[in-house]
């Protein structure tokens, strides 16, 4: 049985709209926030690489090319709403309003790092595959009982499909009709392994059927698409109308961690390909410069602005109070088990050389 799931989008590759009517739900403004954003997130990505490679952050997870499926999605959250990322997705909760010294810290192992802004409900990022969607579930369904408009929406990718974790969230949530949105990268891999292998269904979107829940298949680099259907599925959510599945379609050009060599297991010349014809923020340019909307002063000037606040951030984060050892036992549980306090204790007899 084939269920046919169309990949929806808003703007072609040339950035003009595929349909002329959406130009009514545009502004000015909100075109220069998307691409504000995705340019700002591109450019700590890149300095997250540098850093790594230069041995001031550990193994980080870069996420260029998934720019618009981050940054549209985070876009048409509200302020109440819940997010719950994976190890991918700091253009998610930076867009969101996580603070970007915190998300540098994260990556060097630091607990700091998982501590979201004051009134911020981010969660840490789940790095254990699909771990996030029964959260997200229990925290839509919170919501709902408490009888709020506030939503959570659950980032994870392709792979994840294959965890027993999506499809007991998927479940939990449809059943309860709670307001989630479950915000799929279909990037084609989990880490070596292309989407082909790892799963018989032809999209990620069709797994909603099973479900009985509203799915979509959208153009993950096209920011409008992105964010269009995200608000509408959060329309759906506020209004008592259940979860849906949103699988955005996209590609992530580098490797999987700076752990990873992608050219092992596949060509980078699809990426070299994907980055001169789909790359999200040059479709986004593309539609700016249709619409005379390029304006190479504030471009220089955003991307001064996202320079220098990348390098504050780097300052703070390299002047930051060296780790606490107890931080590696602390925060487990609210209160240790025997086992944890048991471990601890061995461990600074250790470093006080009595073991
Ligand atoms: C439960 C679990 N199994 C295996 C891993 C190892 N692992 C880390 S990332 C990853 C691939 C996940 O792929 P996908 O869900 O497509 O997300 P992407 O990394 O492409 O963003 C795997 C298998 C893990 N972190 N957790
Ligand atoms: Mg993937």
């Amino acid at each position: 049985m084939t269920v046919e799931f169309p990949l929806y989008q808003m703007m072609n590759e040339n950035g003009q709209l595929v349909r002329e009517d959406d130009k009514e739900r545009l502004t000015d403004e909100l075109i220069r926030e998307f691409y504000y954003h995705m340019v700002r997130i591109r450019t700590f990505d890149r300095k997250a690489i540098s850093l790594q490679r230069q041995g001031r952050l550990g193994t980080y997870a870069p996420f260029e090319g998934q720019e618009a499926a981050q940054a549209g999605s985070a876009l048409a959250l509200g302020k109440e709403d819940w997010l719950f990322p994976t190890y991918r997705d700091h253009g998610a909760t930076l867009t969101y309003g996580a603070d970007m010294a915190r998300t540098f810290l994260y990556w060097n192992g630091r607990v700091e790092g998982c501590v979201p802004e004051e009134g911020k409900k981010i969660f840490p990022p789940a790095v254990p595959i699909a771990t996030q969607l029964p959260h997200a579930a229990g925290a839509a369904l919170a919501e709902m009982r408490k009888g709020t408009k506030n939503a959570a929406i659950a980032y994870f990718g392709d792979g994840a499909t294959s965890e027993g974790d999506f499809h007991e969230g998927m479940n939990m949530a449809s059943v309860f009709k709670v307001p989630a949105v479950f915000f799929n990268q279909n990037n084609g891999f989990a880490i070596s392994v292309p989407i082909e292998k790892q799963m018989n269904s032809k999209t990620v979107a069709q797994k909603s059927v099973a479900y009985g829940i509203p799915g979509v298949r959208v153009d993950g680099n096209d920011i409008l698409a992105v964010y269009f259907q995200t608000m509408e599925a959060l329309e759906r959510a506020r209004n008592g109308e259940g979860p849906t599945l949103i699988e955005a379609v996209t590609w992530r050009y580098g490797a999987h961690t700076t752990a990873d060599d992608p050219t092992k297991y596949r060509n980078q010349s699809m990426s070299d390909e994907i980055r001169q014809t789909r790359d999200p923020l040059m479709r986004l340019e593309r539609y700016m410069k249709n619409g005379d909307l390029w304006d190479e002063g504030w471009i220089n000037q955003i991307q001064q602005e996202i320079t220098d606040e990348v390098e504050r951030a780097i300052k703070e984060v390299e002047s930051y109070p060296p780790p606490k050892v107890d931080d590696l036992f602390d925060h487990v549980f609210e209160t240790p088990t025997w086992t944890i306090a048991k471990q601890k204790e061995e461990y600074f007899q250790l470093l006080r050389g009595e073991a």
